[in-house]
């Protein structure tokens, strides 16, 4: 079986969950990198290895994974030495699981927000009351973390895990369409787990995102 893992990669996306995971535990990956526009996602090579043609794509232990949270879930369970999963049994099971899941009830807004503002080709084509929509949805998927964070550090209140990684990522990508000053505990969140030598080092390894250039996005800022 071959030692090699490599992370198929697009800069700033869901597959910096999975290097911020690694990186947590002290693996550094090789990474093939991608990008969204250009049509490298839909490839025979890598559709053979993402059905879907998305990232995060693992190659570990003779196997690829895809799905960010399956990935997750895989590295916490073979490498528990890093105590960053919560096995059946733990008291934390059931939060741990839920945050694999929820991270991608937040995480299809941002996907269906950066079609609408970002990868449109005619502009023209977005629906202001679908981005209206959406922005709020996604807002109110934060505002339950919002009150969980105030009263712990974690996602997980034994400490930082799996789920952090899951989730945290999302607040990456948040701002672009929901105004953090309204979630100070996530913003707060947000600076804590940047600190993170397990996240400064992916960051490092992560490169510059290749999408989405504005800072924030919004029907009254666009007109
Ligand atoms: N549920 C999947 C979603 C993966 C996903 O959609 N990744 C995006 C990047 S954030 C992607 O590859 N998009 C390419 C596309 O939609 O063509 C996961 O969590 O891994």
């Amino acid at each position: 079986m071959s030692d090699k893992i490599v992370l198929h990669h697009v800069p700033g996306s869901r597959s910096l969950r999975t290097l911020w995971l690694l990186s947590e535990m002290g693996i550094t990956p090789e990474i093939e990198n991608y990008a969204i526009p250009d049509g490298s996602l839909r490839t025979p090579d890598f559709l053979a290895r993402s059905p879907a043609g998305r990232v995060p794509a693992l190659e570990i232990d003779g196997q690829v994974i895809y799905e960010s949270g399956a990935i997750t879930e895989y590295l916490c369970e073979t490498r528990p030495e890093h105590g960053l999963g919560r096995a059946v049994g733990d008291p934390e099971r059931v939060p741990f699981l839920e945050a694999m899941h929820y991270a991608e009830t937040m995480a299809v807004l941002v996907a269906n927000l950066n079609l609408q503002w970002i990868f449109l080709r005619d502009p023209s084509q977005r629906s202001d009351t679908v981005v209206k929509i959406d922005a709020r949805r996604l807002a109110a998927t934060m505002a339950p973390l919002e009150k969980l964070l105030a009263q712990q550090d974690w996602i997980l209140a034994s400490g930082f895990s799996g789920a952090d990684t899951m989730l945290g990522w999302n607040f990456l990508a948040t701002p672009k369409y929901v105004r953090m000053d309204d979630f100070p505990n996530l913003a707060a969140y947000v600076a804590r787990f940047s600190a993170r030598p397990g996240f400064v080092r992916a960051k490092e390894l992560d490169g510059p995102a290749n999408f989405g250039r504005q800072d924030f996005y919004s029907v009254e800022t666009s007109k």
